[in-house]
This record gives C-alpha cells, structure tokens and sequence, in this order.
C-alpha cells in the first residue's frame, strides 16, 4: 500500500518536468554542428603561387578537429576566370586548375570524411561565366537548331526606341552591381540579361533543359560525397517574363551622372519571383533521394533580402525547401547601431516569425561583409562569437572569426575586388578585399599561409606577426580561440544550447542578455549576458527571471567570460557586473517552483512511511 503512495508522488515528480530533450537524429546532423566558412583563395596555399587551394585546405583539416567545427563549407572552386572570383562558374563540374584537380577534390572529401567533418559546397544556379560553354555557344546565333540558343536571357532591343539597338535596352532593370542588367550580343544582336556582373550571364529557368542540366549538377556534387549545398543568390534565379520596367525606389537619391545603383529600383520582377520555389522544391526531392541513414543532405540558401522575404525559404510543413535560409540580421548590426536593444531586434525578428518545428541560424561575418572586428570595433569580436555560437540554432562562422581576425587595407591601384574596380568613386565602400585576406595561421612570413617568395593574392594582415594567428592563441588560455574552442564544446555537451528555447534575461540600451533552459531534466541552465555599453552595468537578472516555471537561486557561476578570465567565478545573480564589450556566460541550477509545493509534501509522506515501516517491522517482523 505505501508503495502506491510513494509511486504516484514519483510520477508526479517527474510528470511535472517539462522534456525538451534533444536527440538529433541522423536527418538533423545539421543542427548539432557549426558551419564554417572557408574562403578558398585565401585558406592555405600549397604550392606556393601565392593563392589558396585545395591541397592547402586538406593539409588544415585537423585544425578543424582542433577547435571543434564538424562542418565547412567551401565558396567556390569550380572551373572560372576569377571576374567574380569563382562566383562566375565556367564548368559546373569541375575544379578550377587554380584550385587543384577534381582527384585533389576527391582526396580533400576522403580526408574530410574520415576525420568525421561534413563538407558543404557552394552552389551558383543563377548564372555561369560567360566562358561557359553554354553561353558560347549560346551567343553564336538565334538559330532553331542551336541547342543552346534558350539556355540565357535573350531579348531584342527596345520597340520605338530612335537610338542606336545597342543602346535601346529593353528595359530599367539594374544589375545588383550597378549599371544595366543588359549586355549587348553583337554576334545575334540581341541583349543577354545578367543581374551581376556583366561576364555573369542569368540562366534561364524558363527553360526545362537549363533545369534537367543543373539537376545533373547537384547530382554529380552528391555521387562525390558531398555532404550539402549552399545555394547561392537564389531570389534572382527568376525575371517577370513581361520584362516590365521596375518601380523608381522613392527613398533613393541618384546621384548625377552616374549609372544606376540597385538600390534606386523596387525589384517586383527580378526578386523573390513565386516560381523559384518551385526550383527548391524539385531540388529537394533529388536532396531527399541521396538521403539515406547516415547522410543527410543539407540545403542552405543566400539572398539579402528582409527576414520576413527570406522565411519562405524554409518552405511548409508538407513541402519542405531549404533547411535554412541563411540570416543575415546580426551581420546587419554596426558600431553606430549597437545596442541591447538592437541586436534584440535583430534575434527577434528571426524568432518570432520562425514557421512551427523550423530551425534557427546566424551568420555574423562573410566574404561580402567587413568583418565584426571593423564593423564594431575589435572590442566585440568575442562578445559577438558568444552570441553566434550560443543562440539557439546552427552558427556559420566565416575563416579568421575564431581568432578575432582583422580587415586589411589596399589601395584602389592593388584592389583584386571587380565589385570595388567597376566602381572608382565608390571602391573603397564596396570593396570586399579587407575580408578576404589570408589566414593567420602563425608568426612565419605570409602567416603561414603561403610559402611564395613574391607576393600573396591580397596581403596578409601584419597583426598575424602580435598574437592574432593560430598558432599562438591555441596554447594561450585567453585568447579568442581558446574562447571560441569552450564555445564549441559548451554548445556540443549542454543540452541547454541544443534546443530552439531562448528567453530574454534584461534587454535596455546598454544589456541584451537571455536564458537557455536546460534541454533534459538536470536543470542546469545558462544565462548569456552582453554589455554594448562603454560603461560598465550591474543588474539584478534573478529578478528579471523570476517565473512561475522554475526557481532562480541567489547564485550562478561564471562557464565562460569573453576575456576568458572570470571562468570559474561564483556571481550573486541579484548583481551580476559585466565590463562595456565584454560577455559572460553563467551557469545556473534552476529547481522547478511548482514542482516544489508537489514533490515536498511527497518528501514527507514518504519520509513518514519510511518511519512508519521501520516502526511496523519492529512489531511485524518479516511480514513483506
Ligand atoms: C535574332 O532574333 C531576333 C528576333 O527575336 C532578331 O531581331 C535578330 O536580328 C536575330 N539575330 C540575328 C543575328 O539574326
Ligand atoms: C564606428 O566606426 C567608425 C569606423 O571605424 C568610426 O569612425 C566611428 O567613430 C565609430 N563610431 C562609434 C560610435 O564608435
Ligand atoms: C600602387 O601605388 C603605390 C603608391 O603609389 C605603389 O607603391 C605601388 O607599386 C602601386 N602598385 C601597383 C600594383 O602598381
Ligand atoms: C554572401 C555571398 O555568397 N554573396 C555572393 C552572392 O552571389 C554573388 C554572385 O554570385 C557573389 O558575388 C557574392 O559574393
Ligand atoms: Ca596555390
Ligand atoms: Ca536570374
């Protein structure tokens, strides 16, 4: 009889606990990883021509084992002369001799493979180069037999236009680098459409072979081994086929005598068009095909757009696309900006419009963005990989983040960026060269990155030869990169950062701070605190997490401090002080509070039965 009592005050205890339990299965490997981003003209160098390759990339692998990333995702390598720096693909099917060799590619995958890593490639379906063979033969003639005559955007000049054909584009549309989207073809006398470069000529996806073709693509990157795709300027992949003029942008100012700038239109027929997403869909199912226990296989997508315009990417329940489109919000976060409540918004945009069961990221750096380090200053470069890494959600991290690398400068006469050098009266606001500079990988000429005895692609960062390099910062307990190794390891063993849950803590001017709720039943939980003010705070957070869920306790200790030199510390809750820049993660054992008024009243029944036996087995003895 006192067991039954005793069983269902068990029950009780452990019914009133809520399960958030993470167990990723083999189809969410994804969600328990960081993505890394390799940017492969500036990862390693092997054979001392100055550039990165893919060699270069296989001798680093085990760094990757090092620090604790599972994932990389490598920009392009494909077959390219370099207008966009592989961005304008030659051949969608093999390496660019700058790069290596499709066996180098082979060899890179094995070694990733076996030392557990996933690999991602980027995928470019929007446009090739114009050195493409497609387009080559594409250009040659209008002709009904020319195979390859619908695979781009082709359109005859203006109707009524006086001026020259040449000159009559058919339209206002404006390329997201500026200028025209238009290029006259002498050879058939017609404009080809490319909404990047001019040697980046659009696919058209109007055409069923120009899908057939890039399914045979993603296929041949999967019969490789290739563990995802990261699917790049996908909202462009699509024009309005009445090639309209687009809305003036009334918030732009033009700027006399220059040409267009993308900003100056409203992109209602060459963006976010609904058809795309039939592209994904059908892209999904081949994904779903080369799917089998263990390999998953991962889709991300890129555009810049607004989060509410890129969410659509993740699909429905019934028809998923993307695992994720990527999230650019905190990439969007500057030194003019910053604040608690900024990055705040920021976070919340993306989770309180993320669709049911769907899985949150964050990007806070690329191959397009300044780096954090310039962006807000050098005192947040750790603050913000706290953020990225502890969020819940998958992180991707860009090369050099992890050890707090810094943007270089060149002068417009060295720039390598086509973005930067198509635009002399704007290069140095549009140049991508400062984050692209090679990897600092210790304190010997060119960081480590290149044996050359001449110069690198873009120059190494002189602050490689002060303590910014690996090699320096792994045996340094401070340091960013000892810092982002506690972050990858908290993220992989606490159950709390493997979850969708976030609560906010105190979010002002000055604080963004939120709780991660353990994951299983040993309530141990975090709270990540960021100060972005240039004072120092001390707030009250037990306060700010009082609930009726679960009780906070008085006092929590410090897992891990930016600066790494408060870990270990025990902090009263009620006045946690963090220093302007700095971020801390504390370690708090919650008990549950409702929980609390069953399972006492359950400590004294069984506390008295348990007497109470003792007691009858003295008058009864060996009774059960
Ligand atoms: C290609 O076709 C268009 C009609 O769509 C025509 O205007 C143009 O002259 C043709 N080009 C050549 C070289 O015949
Ligand atoms: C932001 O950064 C720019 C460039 O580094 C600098 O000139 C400016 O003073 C900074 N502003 C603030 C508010 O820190
Ligand atoms: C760029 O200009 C600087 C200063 O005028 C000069 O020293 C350097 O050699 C130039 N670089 C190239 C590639 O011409
Ligand atoms: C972040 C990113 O990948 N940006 C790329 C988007 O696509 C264009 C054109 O392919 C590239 O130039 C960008 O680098
Ligand atoms: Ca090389
Ligand atoms: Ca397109």
């Amino acid at each position: 009889m006192h067991f039954g009592v005793i069983l269902v005050c068990l029950l009780i205890t452990v019914v009133a606990q809520p399960t958030m339990a993470a167990k990723f299965t083999w189809r969410e490997w994804w969600k328990n990883t960081i993505v890394y981003q390799i940017y492969p003209r500036s990862f390693q160098d092997s054979d001392g021509d100055g550039v990165g390759d893919l060699k270069g990339i296989t001798s680093r692998l085990k760094y990757f084992n090092q620090i604790g990333v599972d994932t990389i995702w490598l920009s392009p390598v494909y077959t390219s002369p370099m207008a966009d720096f592989g961005y304008d693909v030659a051949d969608f099917k093999d390496i660019d001799p700058i790069f290596g060799t499709i066996a180098d590619f082979d060899d890179l995958i094995d070694t990733a493979h076996n030392l557990g890593l996933k690999l991602m490639m980027d995928f470019v379906p929007n446009h090739s180069s114009e050195e493409h063979e497609w387009f080559l033969q594409s250009k040659e003639n209008n002709d009904t037999n020319n195979p390859y005559r619908d695979y781009y955007v082709w359109k005859d000049p203006k109707i009524g236009c006086n001026d020259p054909p040449e000159k009559c584009v058919p339209n206002n549309w404006v390329s997201v680098f500026g200028g025209s989207v238009w290029e006259w073809e002498p050879k058939r006398k017609q404009f080809y459409l490319h909404q990047f470069l001019k040697e980046q000529p659009d696919l058209n996806y109007n055409n069923p072979e120009v899908h057939r073709e890039m399914k045979e693509v993603i296929k041949f990157w999967f019969e490789k081994g290739v563990d995802g795709l990261r699917v790049d300027a996908i909202r462009h992949m699509y024009e309005d086929q009445d090639m309209e003029d687009e809305p003036i942008n009334p918030e732009y100012t033009p700027v006399p005598g220059e040409r267009p700038q993308y900003d100056s239109l409203i992109h209602t027929k060459t963006a976010d068009l609904p058809e795309l997403h039939d592209v994904i869909k059908d892209w999904r199912g081949i994904f779903e095909d080369f799917s089998s226990e263990p390999n998953y296989r991962f889709m991300v997508t890129e555009s810049y757009d607004t989060h509410r315009a890129l969410l659509p990417y993740y699909g429905t329940p019934n028809q998923p696309e993307a695992d994720y489109p990527f999230n650019f919000g905190l990439t969007e976060l500057t030194n003019e900006s910053l604040s608690g409540k900024e990055i705040h918004n920021k976070v919340q945009d993306w989770m309180k419009d993320l669709p049911g069961g769907k899985w949150p990221n964050w990007v806070i750096g690329n191959h397009d963005t300044a780096r954090i380090t310039e962006r807000l200053g050098i005192k947040y470069a750790r603050a913000m990989n706290i953020l990225n890494l502890l969020l819940p959600g998958t992180p991707t991290t860009y090369y050099g983040e992890e050890i707090a690398m810094e943007g270089i400068w060149v002068p417009y006469n060295e720039t390598q960026d086509p973005y930067a050098i198509n635009n002399p009266n704007h290069w140095e606001e549009y140049t991508r060269d400062p984050e692209r500079s090679p990897m600092q990988w210790d304190d010997t000429p060119h960081a480590g990155f290149s044996t050359t005895n001449g110069k690198t692609w873009l120059p190494v960062n002189d602050n490689y030869l002060t303590g910014v390099n690996v090699a320096d910062q792994i045996t340094n307990q401070k340091s960013s990169l000892a810092l982002f190794k506690t972050l990858a390891n908290l993220r992989k063993t606490e159950s709390s950062f493997q979850t969708n849950h976030l609560k906010y803590a105190i979010v002002n001017e000055q604080i963004f701070s939120f709780f991660r709720l353990s994951g299983d039943s040993t309530l141990l939980s975090f709270l990540v605190i960021v100060n972005t003010g240039d004072s120092p705070s001390t707030d009250d957070y037990q306060t700010a997490l009082m609930n009726d869920d679960f009780v906070v306790p008085g006092f929590g200790v410090v897992e891990v401090s930016s600066g790494m030199d408060r870990n270990g510390d025990s902090v009263e809750l009620n006045k946690i002080s963090v220093a302007s820049g700095e971020a801390l993660v504390v370690k708090v054992q919650v008990s549950f509070g409702n929980k609390a008024s069953v399972t006492m009243p359950c400590i004294i029944v069984i506390a008295i039965m348990a007497m109470m036996g003792v007691i009858l087995q003295d008058f009864f003895p060996l009774q059960i």
